[in-house]
């Protein structure tokens, strides 16, 4: 159910979702910081067998199984799949709040508080935008920054997602939002997912507010950043923009029910992939 932006609710126990493939060289790093901040906070680990390791350095952390988590699948399945995987596991453990976060460091985990209480104040996504203030980003060449920003404004005119950055993958989801979604209905990856979870949610009335972030990009591993990542979204973007025109409804979970809005009845795929963690239930 959508919240009126005055609402205010507590958020007890946020779930953080990482997909990782090869950061190893950033990940201990960031997992630090997450768990030093003053959120009690969960961290969710998505890898995709990656052959440095990454999945190791995360059995071997001290907080493993306590307040860190492990999925690992069993090979590379893309960005979008891990976050609807890791989004379903949280809503079966009963997370309130699933958020977004590379886990490369280009999301300063400083910003994380930020979005939480984005979602406290009422609204139902709070997005970390590095255009809302002028331009927030470091250490980009000016090609990708462009094609960053040309996204943006191409996205927000075919397909009227009212977003200062509408493919900013660091952003926290309320479990409204994550349930009510039929996650399977989106198709894209990378830039267009995010896209997409916008589009959609802002199409069902969810209320979706910017906080100003700064992003950094990455100074370890490798981007996996692509010219197919671009097209896809290009492409879908129209698609979304004649969805807009001729008012097509949004993709609902068919079991949804607005008066039954905590109850998922449906299996995870989340099942069929090697976990590390809570058997079901954390609490
Ligand atoms: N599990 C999983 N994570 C991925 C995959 N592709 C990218 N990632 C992660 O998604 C995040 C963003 O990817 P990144 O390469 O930094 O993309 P960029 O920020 O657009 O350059 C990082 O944490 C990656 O490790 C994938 O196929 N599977
Ligand atoms: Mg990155």
């Amino acid at each position: 159910m959508t919240q009126a932006a005055s609402t205010q609710r507590k958020i007890n126990r946020p779930l953080v979702v990482l997909p990782t493939y090869n950061e190893v060289g950033t990940l201990g790093l960031l997992l630090d910081a997450l768990m030093q901040l003053d959120v009690p906070l969960h961290v969710l680990v998505v890898d995709d067998s990656s052959p440095d390791g990454t999945a190791d350095l995360v059995r071997n952390y001290s907080e493993f199984s306590k307040r860190v988590f492990l999925m690992q699948r069993p090979g590379k399945m893309g960005l979008a799949s891990a976050y609807k995987d890791g989004f379903k596991w949280g809503l079966e453990n009963d997370y309130e709040v699933c958020m977004e976060m590379d886990s490369d460091l280009s999301h300063d985990p400083r910003d994380v508080p930020k979005l939480i209480k984005g979602i406290e104040d009422g609204a139902d996504i709070a997005i970390g935008s590095r255009y809302l203030n002028g331009i927030s980003v470091i250490n980009w060449p000016l090609r990708r920054l462009l094609i960053s920003m040309g996204a943006g404004v191409y996205t927000r005119l075919f397909s009227r997602v009212r977003l200062t950055d509408p493919t900013s993958g660091f952003k926290a989801i309320h479990r409204d939002v994550l349930e009510k979604m039929d996650w399977d209905k989106i198709t894209s990856d990378g830039y267009g997912f995010q896209i997409e979870v916008h589009f959609f949610s802002q199409r069902m009335g969810f209320t979706l507010k910017e906080i100003s972030i700064v992003f950094t990009e990455r100074r370890n591993g490798e981007s996996k950043f692509s010219n197919h990542i671009i097209f896809e979204a290009a492409f879908r973007v129209i698609q979304l923009g004649f969805m807009a025109l001729f008012n097509t409804k949004p993709p609902i979970k068919k079991e949804y029910k607005q008066t039954d809005s905590n109850t998922l009845t449906n299996k995870s795929d989340s099942d069929e992939f090697a976990m590390s963690g809570p058997e079901k239930s954390i609490h």
